[in-house]
């Protein structure tokens, strides 16, 4: 393990082993990226998997929202469509549409193109030296987060080849193919962990999966196709690495809650759509809650923000919360709304335990 610097604000990991803070930590989803002008002027000279593959690059974006505002976390710059990428498969970043696969897998016969067993290491080694390098200069300011993708949202990119309106066609792949179906959640979930593990080793302090696309299913499929997966990751990792807390954000999923908490999964990332009173209620003390302002509250005015900040402390309660939204920030937020956000969330959480 690098030699890295000390860490000065461990908020985050505490609350996530379920310890007692003097206020409620706070970062956000997508807390790098369009919306900030710093940003944007590294994107006018560089495309967009240029910055994730160059370390300078990517450790300096990672930072950009830490300098700006009183953040609990960094998260590494990067896309959870690497993996694909890791895969053998090619994407794309076209501007203003988002990503594209020019060949996405169309049938299962195309899952020979993908990489056996691909050398994550080599594949993904640029990642791990952004995170070891952002480790260094954020000199333990606040922990870094790593993160990866769920099988099944990547499924739905690889099979997609993009964003799309419904899935309809990964989503078909598990009523007409499903055990090709398995395999492909099979050999991304190896990948998965490979990559995770590795992340730590390179200096990641906490991890997140993102399964974005967790609403496209009901409750019985998310426990055939989504549910064993997520299982695997999170015992897998934990065997390499037990002390590192690890989020799982399944989008959508509010029927999944309590099949979540039996998981080693020590927080549970929860979008907007959910209450927070009825979330504590399920999971009690059990897991660390994570989320879930709407996203688009902070297109709302300061008193807005900070009474649905309110509202939403006083739902989650003072312990086992990480303030965050309840999913990414859209490219044309104020940034000063985010400001609102986090200072509210430090004011009040802070009101709250009488500090
Ligand atoms: O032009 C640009 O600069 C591209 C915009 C952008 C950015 C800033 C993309 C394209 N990816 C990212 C960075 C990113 N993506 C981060 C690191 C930054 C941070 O969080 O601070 C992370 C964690 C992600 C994760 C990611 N990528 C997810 C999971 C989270 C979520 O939003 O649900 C998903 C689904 C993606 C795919 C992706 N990459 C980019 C876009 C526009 C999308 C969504 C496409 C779609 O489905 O419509």
């Amino acid at each position: 393990m690098p030699d890295f610097p000390p860490l000065k604000n461990d908020l985050i990991l505490r609350v996530a082993r379920g310890e007692s803070t003097k206020r409620t930590p706070v970062w956000m989803m997508r807390q790098a990226g369009r919306y900030l002008p710093e940003y944007q002027k590294v994107r006018s000279k560089h495309e967009f998997f240029d910055v994730v593959g160059t370390p300078e690059l990517a450790a300096e974006v990672t930072i950009q929202p830490i300098d700006r505002f009183d953040l609990d976390a960094a998260i590494i710059f990067s896309d959870i469509l690497v993996i694909p990428q890791a895969l053998g498969l090619e994407v794309q970043m076209v501007k203003g549409k988002g990503p594209h696969f020019p060949e996405p897998l169309r049938s299962p016969s195309d899952m020979s193109r993908l990489t056996e067993e691909p050398d994550v290491d080599e594949e993904l080694g640029h990642v791990y030296d952004a995170l070891t390098l952002t480790r260094h200069e954020l000199d333990g300011r606040v922990p870094l987060i790593g993160f990866s993708g769920a099988p099944w949202t990547l499924m739905a990119y690889m099979i997609e080849g993009g964003g799309s309106k419904n899935y309809k066609r990964a989503r078909a792949w598990l009523y007409e193919a499903p055990d090709a179906a398995h395999s492909l959640l099979q050999q991304t979930t190896d990948v998965i962990v490979d990559y995770l593990i590795g992340q730590v080793r390179a200096g990641a302090q906490m991890l997140q999966v993102f399964d974005s696309w967790a609403g496209l299913f009901g409750p019985q499929t998310f426990r055939t196709f989504a549910l064993p997966y997520l299982k695997q990751i999170a015992e897998r990792v934990k065997k390499e690495c037990p002390d590192v807390p690890m989020v799982v954000f399944a989008k959508g999923a509010h029927y999944a809650l309590e099949d979540l908490v039996e998981t080693e999964y020590e927080i549970i990332g929860l979008d907007w759509t959910m209450d927070p009173k009825a979330a504590r209620l399920v999971v009690g003390e059990r897991a660390t809650l994570q989320g879930n302002l709407d996203p688009c509250t902070l297109y709302g005015d300061g008193e807005t923000i900070r009474r649905a900040v309110q509202d939403m402390l006083a739902g989650f309660g003072s312990h086992r919360h990480i303030a965050n939204l309840g999913h990414g920030m859209h490219p044309d937020h104020d940034p000063e709304h985010a400001r609102i956000f986090v200072d509210s969330v430090h004011e009040v959480s802070e009101q709250m335990r009488g500090v």
